[in-house]
C-alpha cells in the first residue's frame, strides 16, 4: 500500500473495567474529533467482537475515520476495516496480508529495537512502540521503555510510529515530539469523566 498517514490520536476502544459500552465510547471519541479508532476487546467472544466491529465500521465510515481491529485479521476483513493491529503473539504480518489483501494496513506492536527491526523487515505498515510509560491497561505489560526507545526506533525508519503505554494529555506532546506520528491511549480516554471532552483536549494539545 502507499505510505500510510495516521491522525495524531490513535484512540483505542477498550472499556477496561469501566462498564462503558464500546459503541458508546466509539461515538464519544468520534464526537471529540478522533479519526482513527482501534477496537480492542480482549475478553469478548468472537460473535461479540464481530458485531461490535461491524457497528464501529458503520460509525467510523460515517465520520470519515479509520478503523483498526486488534488481534484478528479475519474480523478486520469481515467488517471491511482499514487495518489490523498485531501483537508479538498474533499471526505474522504475511499471514495477515493473505487475509486482508493489499489495500488494508497491518500494524505491529514492538517493545525493543530487535522487535522493531523484525516488524520492519516483515513489512509492517506502522509500528506500535512501547510501553512508553507504566500502564495498568495491559495484562503483563513490560516495564516502561521511556522516550529513548521511541527515539531509537524513529532513527530506524520513516514508517509511521504509534507510541503507547501510560500516555495522557500532559505527556502526549512530548511523546509526539520524540518522534511518534500518533499517540495511542486507552485509559486516559475510557476512564475520563467526559470522554468526548478528553479527546478534544488531547487533539488540541497535539
Ligand atoms: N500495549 C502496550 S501498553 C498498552 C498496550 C495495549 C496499554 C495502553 O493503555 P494505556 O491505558 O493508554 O496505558
Ligand atoms: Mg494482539
Amino acid at each position: 500500500m502507499s505510505r500510510l498517514r495516521l491522525p495524531p490520536l490513535y484512540a483505542i476502544v477498550d472499556p477496561l473495567d469501566t462498564d462503558r459500552a464500546p459503541t458508546a465510547l466509539a461515538a464519544a471519541y468520534l464526537a471529540g474529533g478522533a479519526r482513527l479508532l482501534q477496537l480492542r476487546l480482549k475478553d469478548a467472544p468472537a460473535p461479540t467482537l464481530y458485531t461490535t466491529a461491524l457497528a464501529l465500521r458503520a460509525v467510523t465510515r460515517a465520520m470519515g475515520a479509520l478503523l483498526v481491529v486488534n488481534d484478528r485479521p479475519d474480523v478486520a476483513a469481515a467488517v471491511d476495516a482499514d487495518g489490523v493491529h498485531l501483537g508479538q503473539d498474533d499471526v505474522p504480518v504475511a499471514v495477515a496480508r493473505v487475509v486482508l489483501g493489499p489495500d488494508r494496513f497491518v500494524g505491529v506492536s514492538t517493545h525493543d529495537l530487535d522487535e522493531a527491526r523484525a516488524a520492519l523487515d516483515a513489512g509492517a505498515d506502522y509500528l506500535g512502540v512501547g510501553p512508553i510509560y507504566d500502564t495498568t491497561s495491559k495484562a503483563a505489560a513490560l516495564p516502561a521503555r521511556g522516550l529513548p526507545l521511541l527515539r531509537a526506533v524513529r532513527a530506524l525508519t520513516d514508517r509511521p510510529l504509534v507510541a503507547i503505554g501510560g500516555i495522557d494529555r500532559d505527556t502526549a506532546p512530548a511523546v509526539r515530539a520524540a518522534g511518534a506520528d500518533a499517540v495511542a491511549m486507552i485509559g486516559a480516554l475510557a476512564r475520563a469523566a467526559d470522554p468526548t471532552a478528553a479527546v478534544r483536549d488531547v487533539i488540541a494539545r497535539l
